[in-house]
């Protein structure tokens, strides 16, 4: 019963001062019960995913889509009064630059203990929900009227036979372009002089620096480049909507890979709506959603269910890819690539 010398509009004035003190305060305790995600896989994955996770849970969920270097500028951007209250989807590697700039609120959910330590970090900032393998996606068509063959290897990528002929993104922009500059690194014992050096060479052979990750195999499917360096799965998604000429190979030498990242947002405005998104994203059943939307990435969760489009790691030559030291690294790293090599794409 509220006494009757309280009005209605006091009492909601009264609410708003508190909820407005307390996300001052960085203690949000109110909770609207809807979850804004940003969300760095594709369009169709990510309304799957804020769609099922509403119908199972019936809270209110909504998503932007971003390239993980916008990802992390939106954050970075709103960090005083955050737009999003969780992040999923795109390369851990962002995650942890997110993390070491104190954007990210650890949480342990519940459902990690069922994701292997290799997949998510040991203090809670991301928990891996997917892991896709970079690779070369070449239509075969095009390199065979250059008679030219489909690239296996790094250094083949290098042949100025496929002058112009290459598409990536950039890593300023794109997760996808920074795990192929981090698999330089790798590749390089650790020497970022020498991983820069080898995107120097390859230089002459971009036609262009996307800004989105995936945008090459689209380029290679229209036959604008001969071969794309992407994450493998988007080439197998591509190659699935009618351009049977595209072909994924693997470098011989060694290739880097992603974890796919779920994380909480520092100051997020609905922290406990957040967190049931979070414990739902590390689920067998969310995990089994993406081949229903061709996203053929490997579920991190053992039990979940991979879909036989999607790259056998077991079976492939993987760096020791490290997402915390990438992290660590990147805004150095693609601050050096946008001076030394190509400024980032505007759109
Ligand atoms: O398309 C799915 C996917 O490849 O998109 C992400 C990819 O890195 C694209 O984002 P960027 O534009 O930032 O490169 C991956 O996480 C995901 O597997």
């Amino acid at each position: 019963m509220v006494p009757r010398y309280l009005s209605p509009s006091l009492l909601i004035a009264g609410a708003l001062v508190l909820s407005g003190c307390a996300r001052a305060a960085g203690t949000a305790t109110a909770d609207a019960g809807k979850v804004v995600v940003a969300c760095g896989a594709t369009e169709e994955w990510c309304a799957a995913m804020t769609s099922a996770f509403t119908a199972t849970t019936g809270i209110k969920s909504e998503f932007v889509r971003l390239s993980s270097g916008e990802a992390l500028a939106r954050i970075q951007a709103g960090k005083s009064d955050p737009e999003f209250d969780v992040w999923h989807g795109g390369p851990a590697d962002g995650y942890a630059a997110a993390a070491g700039h104190g954007l990210l609120e650890s949480y342990l959910s519940p459902n990690a203990a069922a994701i292997p330590g290799r997949y998510k970090a040991g203090d809670g900032a991301w928990t891996g929900v997917y892991v896709g393998v970079l690779g070369f996606c070449a239509n075969t068509e095009v390199l065979a009227e250059k008679r030219l063959r489909a690239p296996e290897s790094w250094q083949s990528l290098l042949d100025p036979a496929l002058k112009q002929d290459v598409g990536i993104a950039h890593p300023a922009t794109s997760g996808t372009a920074y795990t192929a500059l981090w698999t330089q690194v790798t590749l390089h014992g650790g020497n970022v002089d020498q991983a820069l050096a080898y995107m120097k060479r390859l230089h002459p052979n971009v036609l262009q620096y996307s800004k989105s990750g995936a945008a090459p195999a689209q380029q290679v499917a229209r036959g604008e480049v001969g071969v794309g360096v992407v994450f493998s799965h988007d080439c197998v998604a591509t190659k699935e909507q009618g351009f049977p000429d595209l072909r994924v190979t693997f470098p011989s030498e060694g290739t880097g890979y992603e974890v796919g990242g779920v994380a909480l947002i520092k100051g997020a405005h609905d922290p406990v709506s957040a967190k049931k998104y979070i414990d739902w994203a590390l689920t067998p059943a969310a995990q089994e959603i993406g081949p229903s939307v061709r996203s053929y990435q490997a579920p991190t969760n053992p039990k979940a269910r991979r879909s036989d489009k999607s790259a056998d790691l077991a079976a492939l030559k993987l760096i020791d890819y490290d997402s915390t030291a990438a992290g660590e690294r990147k805004l150095e790293l693609t601050r050096r690539f946008d001076a030394e090599i190509a400024k980032a794409p505007k759109s």
